[in-house]
């Protein structure tokens, strides 16, 4: 039973990171969006460098045109993105000065990451690149055939961020509390966990939406019976200054 109604809640923000649980998402449309809504997760008044949110688009609805790089993953529904289907599971990386709309053509729940491209000299920019969740080679991570990675956006210097799915069997872990320097947006996809996050641990669920700003110490392991899934977002293969 929920408590929202009493002011309960298990969101949070703190100096260091925000828990963002469903019953606190407030619905807005951005500019150029028509026939769709965001739900914006991070964004630079959190203190994010990136923009993340969730666009949840009735058949025909759009998103508009920006200038910065755009990174698009189908939750749910069929999409059209620079001329390409993008089918639940698919994604997309548009590249900064694509113009292009995003349409949906079925309803549709998109993660979109908003990103403002950092060029590294010598380094062509990245040309558009699309795929699907599952024709990508899943890892374990650090040799632990309870945690896989898959890794959307391809290694190289030419992009600035990375995206990857990372499935917890019950009672998977991460070995380590992680801190560093890469910040990180997150959105629960399946299953459900324990998160620590700072000197807090918080019991999370398909979702959910996380911010951990850099250094934020950070830690997942998976419960129930079911496995854990999240969409994890961080900068990637660019300097520190
Ligand atoms: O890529 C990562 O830093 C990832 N292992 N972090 C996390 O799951 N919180
Ligand atoms: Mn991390």
């Amino acid at each position: 039973m929920s408590f929202a109604h009493l002011g309960s809640t298990r969101s949070s923000h703190q100096r260091n990171h925000l828990l963002q649980t469903p019953d606190t998402f407030v619905r807005a449309p951005l500019p150029g969006m028509q026939g769709a809504t965001a739900i914006v997760h991070a964004a630079p008044a959190l203190g994010a460098k990136f923009v993340q949110y969730t666009a949840e688009m009735q058949p025909g609805g759009q998103l508009g045109p920006i200038h910065s790089q755009r990174f698009l993953y189908v939750m749910e529904g069929d999409i059209t993105a620079a001329q390409h289907q993008l089918r639940t599971g698919s994604y997309a990386v548009l590249p900064e000065g694509d113009a292009s709309l995003v349409r949906a053509a079925s309803a549709s729940r998109v993660v979109v990451i908003e990103k403002k491209y950092q060029a590294l000299d010598g380094v062509p920019i990245p040309t558009l690149l699309v795929g699907h969740e599952t024709d990508v080679e899943e890892r374990p991570l650090d040799g632990d055939p309870a945690l896989r990675v898959r890794m959307l956006v391809p290694e190289g210097p030419n992009y600035d961020f990375a995206v990857n799915t990372m499935t917890y069997d019950p009672g998977g872990s991460l070995s380590m509390v992680e801190i560093h320097v890469m910040e990180h947006g997150l959105l629960m996809l399946e299953g459900q966990g324990i998160y620590r996050l700072g000197d807090l641990w918080y019991p999370t669920a398909a979702g959910d939406f996380i911010w951990m700003a850099p250094y934020c110490p950070q830690w997942f392991g998976a419960l129930g019976k079911t496995p854990a899934k999240y969409l994890i977002y961080k900068d990637w293969n660019r300097r520190p200054i």
